[in-house]
Parts: C-alpha cells; structure tokens; sequence
C-alpha cells in the first residue's frame, strides 16, 4: 500500500494567490488538493502545515474514508471554513493518488460519468446593462448555454460581480479591505431591467442566472424572486445571508424563481434544513470549502433524495486543481445541476497546467489518471504571495452589511 512519506504546503500568487497541499508517496505517485481560502489563505496553509500534516506521514494513502474521518472528528473542533479547506485539500490530493494508481480518471472511481459533459455558465458582467448584454453574447457565440448576468446599479459607485475585465473577475485587492457602498432599493429597482432586456436581446433558449451576493433580507428577496418570474431565471443565488435556513421559508412562499445557496457552506449541516425542506433549488458547496470530493458527495447525496440539484462555485478564487476535481464530481453524481466556470487567467493556467477542457457549453475533466492537474513549482516559487482582502460592504448610512 502506498504510504504517505511527505507533504507540504506550495502557496503562489499568478494574478491572486492559492494555496496547494503536495502529497506524496513511497510508491513514487503523488496528489495535489486545492487550500484557496480567498482574503484568509495563510490561516489554511498554516492549519495544514502545523497541524495536518505531521499526522499524515506514515499513513496508508488508500484510506481516504479514514483520513477525513481522522482529520475531521480527531480535530475536536470541527467545521468551519479553515478547517474543512484544509481537510478538502488532503481529500482531493488522496483522490488524486488514488486515481494515479489505479490508472484512472478520478470520475471513474467515483461511478463513472453519468453525462457526456458538464455544463457551465460564464459571467458576463459590465458597468451598464448593455456592456452586460454585450459580454453575454460574446459568451453565447463561444457556445455556453447558459450564462450570469451582473452589472452596475445606477447611483452605485462599484457593486458585486462588476469588474473592469471582460472575462476574468478578481474582487480581492489591496493590503487592507476596499469598502464599497450599497442600496438595495437602487438595487432592486435596476435588476429586473437587467432581465427583462437581457432576455429581449439573448433569447429563451439560454440559462440566466445571477447572484444577489447575500445581500437582501428574505421578504425583499422574495419581492426580487416575484419581479424575476417573468424572465425564467435558471437561478436567482444567494438571495439572503444563509446562517438562517428557516428564513428560506420566506422567500419559497413569494416566488417561484429557483434559489442557489451554499459555496460559503463548509460541511452538509449548513444546508440539511435548507434541502430537506426543499428550500433551495441548487446546492453551491465546493470541493475546496466543503471538506473534497469525499464529503461534497455526501451533500450532493442527501441533495439527492429531495430532488436538489448541484450548482457547486468556481470563482478564479478557486484553483485549477478545484476545478480539475468538481468536474470530476460533477461528470459522475447523478443530480448534477451545473458548474460555475469563472475562466483563468494564463498565467494562472502555466502554473497549474490541466486536462480539462471546454466545448460547446460542457466541460469535461479529461481522462489522465487521477485529477488531472499538476502543479508547476518551479513557476509557482516565482509568484510570492501578496496579502489581499475581499472588499467589505456598507449601507449608504454607513452600516456594515454583506459584500
Ligand atoms: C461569487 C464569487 O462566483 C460567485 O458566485 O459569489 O465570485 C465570490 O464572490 C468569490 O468566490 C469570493 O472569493
Ligand atoms: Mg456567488
């Protein structure tokens, strides 16, 4: 069997940082894990290389089950963002090993796929609607099915998922936290504008989504959902802050538009109440935050029984090896829903050279044993990690709210 010999810690920053846990083994294979924690990164590599990894050494690879297991109950203090990056991070290199061994791509070990491909939507985003529309065709011509719309409020300064980019968006800067200023009535008033000349421009025939950013309380995301069910949205994200599942009830008994919630969840009891009362629609938990492949399977699997489809993020604040892993387990869990594909950039992809690969709107992990993914130290060693912060948000009235 093969047993765990070292592991350490590779943090790099092409463009933004990422953090990379290195497993390897005396039978010569090794894995790589995505630790990307976005604006709190060192906390993860630390909790990994001064806490995680002196109990890996010496352990069988092939016991990934009782690796998670060890890792998260012998931790004492479970759950959490940090915790659950890094214990992701060990379950997506073991995958990976495993996959490397056995000759296989990861999706095989997990049933094989259950779908030639998986859909994903990009982001158009712009300062107006019409740049907005604009980016969105550019996304229908390079053959997505379906897309997320996001764009500048009037009497907004900045707001979420605008960026000066056409393809790529990166909200973390600075040494210390931009602030930026919020209004849910302009908010509000401007969305379903978006919508309605989105869906005049694009047409019937593509998914639109967008992403409320947690922003609304659950009465004024009920009142979005409602002014939203013209337009058919695939999905309306993050509707409200969602530490209060019971307060899902109250936008399901407002409006029909589909709900998406989850990619800050870190373990399956962020979402049991908000799936067992069928309160969301799409399941956002990502391998790299919600403990790997080995637990998201189990989310995606209590999803499952009541008819909740996965929707897992994939912000470029989410490495390559992230996304070479959810495609994996999103080509073989039968309740896939789609995949968030926020592009890299270049020198993101030299550093973090990959198989998987987009055509027509699906992408697919490709067939390399294990991920498929690696990581070039050598280029990596050349981007020193630099300190950023998602920005913070308040109201116009100076109270802190959520970016
Ligand atoms: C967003 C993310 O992709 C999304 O749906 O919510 O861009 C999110 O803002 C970042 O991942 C935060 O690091
Ligand atoms: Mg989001």
């Amino acid at each position: 069997m093969p047993r765990i010999t070292s592991a350490r810690v590779i943090v790099t920053c092409p463009g933004r940082n990422f953090v990379t846990l290195k497993i390897e083994t005396d039978e010569g294979a090794y894995g790589i894990g995505d630790a990307t924690l976005n604006g709190r990164e060192l906390a993860v590599a630390s909790y990994l290389t001064d806490h995680v990894i002196p109990c890996l050494i010496g352990r069988d690879a092939h016991r990934i089950e009782d690796i998670w297991q060890y890792l998260y109950k012998g931790a004492y203090w479970r759950r959490g963002p940090v915790t659950m990056s890094a214990i992701a991070a060990v379950d997506m290199a073991l995958w990976d090993i495993k996959g490397k061994l056995a000759g296989m791509p990861v999706y095989q070990l997990l049933g094989g796929a259950a779908r030639e491909g998986c859909m994903v939507y990009g982001h158009a985003n712009g300062s107006d609607i019409a740049e907005t529309i604009e980016r969105a065709h550019e996304y229908l011509e390079q053959g997505y099915k379906a897309v997320r719309l996001q764009s500048g409020v009037p009497g907004l300064a900045a707001t979420y998922g605008v960026s000066g980019e056409r393809f790529y968006y990166e909200p973390a800067k600075g040494s210390l936290p931009d602030e930026t200023v919020w209004s849910t009535s302009k908010y509000m008033r401007h969305v379903p504008q978006l919508f309605e000349k989105g869906r005049n421009a694009l047409g019937w025939d593509v998914h639109l989504l967008h992403d409320v950013h947690h922003r609304l309380t659950p009465i004024e995301a009920g009142r979005l959902g409602k002014d939203l069910e013209p337009y058919r949205l695939f999905w309306l994200e993050d509707a409200t802050p969602a530490e209060n599942q019971a307060g899902f009830r109250l936008i399901r008994q407002h409006t029909t538009t589909p709900l998406a919630v989850g990619e800050i969840f870190n373990s399956v009891w962020d979402a049991k109440q908000l799936i067992e009362e069928q309160l969301i629609d799409y399941i956002r938990a990502t391998v790299v935050h919600a403990g790997g492949i080995t637990h998201l399977r189990r989310i995606a699997g209590l999803a499952d029984l009541h008819q909740v489809r996965t929707g897992c993020h994939g912000a470029t604040d989410l490495s390559p090896v992230s996304m070479a892993a959810a495609l994996h387990f999103g080509l073989s869990v039968p309740n896939f829903g789609i995949q968030e594909y926020m592009r890299h950039t270049a020198e993101t992809d030299a550093v973090f050279p990959h198989a998987y690969s987009l055509s027509n709107g699906l992408m697919h992990p490709g067939d390399k044993p294990g991920l498929g993914v690696d990581i070039d130290e050598a280029l990596a060693a050349k981007h020193e990690y630099k300190r950023a912060y998602l920005p913070v948000n308040r109201l116009e009235d100076g109270t802190m709210w959520s970016w």
